[in-house]
């Protein structure tokens, strides 16, 4: 099966990939195995960038940025357009490696690739649509108007849990603004990162545009460090956790560059007395479950309404039980393995601390085994908070399928427990009256405190279409729709005094005479 996936995307031809023989855990130095964390076992090994051929990537990235820059905007879409087309017809393979190499059942492997196909189509309009504003100038025989530029060389760091679609989301936008996108993919799914990148880079070489995507692959520590450091590289995009975003953030921002920071979620549900219950268990099952929780969108707590909780939890209880776990590729699996035994650890450290602080786990809680299960499997665990006692862990963003459950009896007792999290990205409420999801959206700020926002869906699986980021410890950067392309280009205000006369703005005379 990895064979032919390996083929059918060509790499078994590229420089980087060592198919044979992969070894075991002790691969030669400046290779990383690229795991199935189904199995526990290697797919292929990955060649590492070293310092000289990273310099070489960077000096590529420059010259291709100076030439692509010049390139009319609508005609890099055309350029995107065939990218998006390209991935269409690999949505298959593409989303298969997906889940082979990160876990992810395949029907979300493939829903990631149709994530990067969505980013294309927008990025193929706003090719055309990169408008800047006029404004009325204060002085007779002024013009005034703002233009967006292209901004550079981009980097893109990108996290494990999202190995195709977070680039994609940079990249397609970055392109039509007339950018060049240098990648730095996680170690745990680089092969995702080359199959993905040759893609769009053959499209765009095979249209005469060379060096628009460029990967580098290595350590946080070598390759993620250059390229933070790195003054060629006005603008550093990165996915990941809130300690990896902290030194980013301040790296860049000591050489005054931009970040765009896409960092963990403790995400929320708040389930009405009112709500359509059935509506409500399908948006947590996806959030809680899906994905085996380790998207940075995943319902890790929900805060039932008291009248509610019980059914809610019973029913809940009894599908966690009955869930399908095992090989991602299997359609009847819902739940794929973690990424690594790390997080297997980090799950069960959370579970022995959730009891420690009186967490009563009602269904989970443990390594699943047995047939099949021989890579990094949980249960997903629901674990019930104890009522009036401090439970410090569902501060905690574990990277793994764990739901706790508070209940509460008043509204904005639940809008305060849903943003007493530290970080603010995503949140939802599921209820039928219009009072409580008017004040969860208040106007005055007053209700959830995250980027993202849901009525009666759940919170992960956010449309391209939409700015997707979120506040606190998340980071505050806005990646995907909406405005956000606004990033990834340099705003010119433009004066131009058409007059004979010179005229100084806010009435000031300075005059010789
Ligand atoms: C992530 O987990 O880093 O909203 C991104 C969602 C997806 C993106 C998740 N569209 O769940």
């Amino acid at each position: 099966m990895s064979m032919k996936l390996l083929r059918q995307l060509g790499l078994d031809n590229d420089d980087r990939v060592v198919l044979e023989p992969v070894g075991d855990e002790t691969p030669e130095k400046g290779i990383v195995l690229s795991m199935n964390p189904a199995t526990g076992t290697p797919i292929a090994g990955v060649r590492l960038d070293t310092a000289d051929s990273d310099e070489k990537t960077m000096a590529e990235a420059v010259a291709g940025f100076d030439r692509w820059r010049r390139i009319p905007a609508p005609v890099r879409g055309q350029v995107v357009r065939e990218i998006g087309n390209e991935y269409r017809k690999y949505l298959e393979p593409l989303g298969e490696l997906v889940a082979l190499e990160v876990g992810k059942i395949r029907a979300e492997g493939i829903g990631e690739v149709q994530e990067t196909v969505d980013i294309a189509d927008f990025a193929v309009g706003l090719s055309r649509q990169l408008y800047g504003k006029t404004m009325p100038s204060e002085r007779p025989e002024h013009r005034m108007y703002e233009q967006w530029l292209p901004l550079g060389p981009i980097g893109v760091i990108s996290a494990f849990n999202f190995p195709n679609a977070v680039w994609g989301w940079n990249a397609m936008l970055g392109a039509v603004c007339g950018d060049v996108t240098v990648w730095k993919p996680s170690l745990f799914a680089p092969l995702t990162a080359i199959a993905t990148n040759a893609i769009a880079e053959r499209v765009a070489a095979d249209m005469g545009y060379k060096d628009i995507f460029k990967l580098v692959i290595g350590t946080d520590e070598e390759i993620g460090d250059r390229l933070i450091h790195d003054g060629r590289i006005p603008l550093i995009s990165a996915t990941g956790s809130c300690r990896m975003g902290r030194i980013v953030g301040s790296v860049v921002a000591k050489r005054l560059g931009r970040c765009l920071l896409e960092l963990g979620g403790n995400n929320a549900i708040i389930v009405e007395g009112d709500a359509d219950l059935d509506l409500a268990f399908e948006g947590i099952f996806f959030g809680a479950v899906g994905t085996a929780g380790q998207r940075c969108t995943s319902t890790r707590r929900l805060i039932a309404h008291e009248s509610i909780v019980e059914p809610l939890t019973d029913r809940l209880v009894s599908a966690y039980g009955k869930v399908n776990i095992g090989d991602p590729l299997n359609p009847d699996t819902l739940v794929g393995p973690l990424i690594n035994e790390r997080s297997v650890e980090q799950f069960l450290r959370a579970i022995a601390k959730a009891k420690e602080q009186g967490g009563e786990v009602l269904v989970g809680g443990d390594r699943a085994t047995g047939d099949g299960l021989g890579g990094h499997f949980v249960q997903p665990t629901i674990i019930r908070v104890p009522a009036d006692k401090p439970f410090p862990i569902a501060h905690e963003e574990t990277f793994a399928p764990i739901l706790y459950i508070f209940s509460y009896k008043t509204i904005d007792e639940a809008i305060a427990m849903q943003n007493d999290a530290d970080q603010g990205l995503s949140s939802a409420i599921f209820t039928s009256g219009v009072r409580a999801a008017e004040k969860f959206l208040s106007p005055a700020g007053a209700g959830s405190d995250c980027g993202l926002a849901y009525v009666n869906l759940g919170t992960s699986g956010a449309e391209i279409g939409g700015a997707f980021g979120g506040e606190k410890d998340t980071g505050g950067g806005r990646e995907s729709g909406s405005d956000s392309w606004k990033q990834y280009m340099r705003r010119q205000t433009v004066t131009i005094n058409y007059g004979e006369s010179m005229r100084l703005a806010q009435g000031i005379e300075f005059g010789a005479s």
